[in-house]
């Protein structure tokens, strides 16, 4: 019965804002959680974002109900974005979700739908948010080694391998660009083969990007998605505007799919739309409104392109002087994004928490960003205190 249920093994992520919360001490360094901070150690809504919600206040007369597909004006804004010079390409559909994980969550329960024998190929260690998504819709995940601890690299022959041994038709979930948890991104040149493999083997890609634009620039954090949708004629996109507008609790993204053609991609769009519709119905609008606001004007656009590119600024600095304090940290300057792995035991990591506040998850994984500058030696110190214990 419901009163006797077992207990859940809950987002340790989400964990860490409590424990973190609940710590008097006020010298705490939080770089558990993925949101932007500034130098200060704030995360602010763009001004760009914010002027777009001045003008949507007092534009909007309406809050009626949009329907299922949320604003179209938001997805054909953000089209370009996403596809790039796929954008004009028919055969490939986009509904607005809530979040990263509204399109996950759909991506997951249409390929339960359309190919309920797909195996989804995950690379380890991934989002702690993908497992729960994929088995949530009864999907049987097969992992293979992503990152390679020891030489701090993509193990790219364990991507080929399990590839190979793959079934057509199963499922390759990549990260699009800025590896969470270990901000190990795949080279153009990985990008092209994994397309050529998926394309030979006839995988589906399902390609999560949640933080274009924080990795190398729009464009080039967005040619994994480029290279997909030219190697393949079915492929799924999870995409998420809360990391680059800045908009984390309104809960704002868009899923896409491609497959051999336009209608039967529109007939697919329909179940999306049906399962939708047995979760959210349709989804929260504020903040897409918002971003498309920002995406519609020449100048909000400019503005808020310039940004993302000082949050990636912010993110890469932060990563060298990190990787500058000591040796053993250099590869986090060959990362991207705002996480990357510490090489530190959970037990090492909670040491951290009790004699230094500082906070991260128990994998070691750290936002980059999570410290304020005036932080920045104080955590580089700490953290190498406890290396070497
Ligand atoms: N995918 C990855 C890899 C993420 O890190 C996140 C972070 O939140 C998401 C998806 C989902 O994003 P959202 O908050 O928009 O649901
Ligand atoms: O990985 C992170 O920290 C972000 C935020 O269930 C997040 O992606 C974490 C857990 C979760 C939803 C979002």
């Amino acid at each position: 019965g419901i009163a006797d249920l077992d207990p859940v093994v809950s987002d340790s992520l989400l964990a860490l804002i409590a424990l973190i919360a609940a710590d008097p001490r006020d010298n705490k360094i939080d770089v558990g959680v993925g949101v932007f901070r500034d130098g200060e150690g704030r995360t602010p809504i763009p001004a760009s974002v914010k002027e777009a919600e001045r003008r949507l206040v007092e534009s909007q007369e309406t809050k009626a109900y949009l329907g299922g597909w949320g604003d179209r004006g938001f997805t054909a804004a953000l089209r370009p974005i996403v596809l790039g010079p796929h954008a004009g390409d028919e055969r490939i559909e986009g509904v607005q979700t809530p979040g990263g994980c509204g399109a996950l969550f759909l991506a997951a329960r249409l390929i339960k739908l359309a190919k309920p024998e797909a195996k989804v190929l995950v690379g380890t260690p991934t989002w702690p948010n993908h497992p729960p998504v994929l088995k949530g819709a009864g999907l049987e995940i097969v992992e293979y080694r992503h990152y390679d601890f020891a030489t701090r690299m993509v193990d790219f022959g364990a991507l080929r391998e399990a590839a190979t041994k793959a079934t057509p038709g199963d499922v390759l979930l990549l990260h699009g660009c800025c590896h969470n948890p270990t901000g190990g991104d795949f080279s153009e040149a990985e990008w092209r083969e994994i397309a050529a493999i998926a394309k030979e083997r006839r995988l589906t890609p399902l390609i999560d990007i949640a933080y274009q634009g924080f990795g190398r620039g729009f464009e080039e954090d967005g040619y994994g998605v480029r290279v997909m949708l030219d190697a393949c004629e079915e492929v799924l996109i999870a995409q998420s505007c809360d990391k680059n507008f800045g908009v984390y609790r309104d809960r704002v993204g868009s899923f896409w799919l491609k497959t051999r053609d336009k209608a039967a991609t529109a007939n697919a769009m329909a179940h999306v739309l049906q399962i939708a519709r047995e979760a959210w119905s349709m989804p929260p609008d504020h903040g897409a409104a918002a971003a498309r606001i920002v995406l519609e004007d020449a100048g909000l656009r400019s503005q808020w392109q310039g940004e993302v590119a000082a949050m990636r600024d912010r993110i890469n600095t932060v990563r060298r002087r990190i990787a500058d304090s000591d040796q053993r940290l250099g590869y986090i300057a060959n990362e991207y994004g705002m996480f990357s792995m510490m090489p530190l035991s959970p037990d090492q990591v909670r040491a951290l928490r009790e004699r230094h506040a500082v906070y991260m998850a128990d994998s070691g994984r750290f936002n980059v960003v999570g410290i304020a500058d005036r932080d920045i030696d104080r955590f580089c110190a700490a953290v190498i205190e406890a290396m070497d214990e």
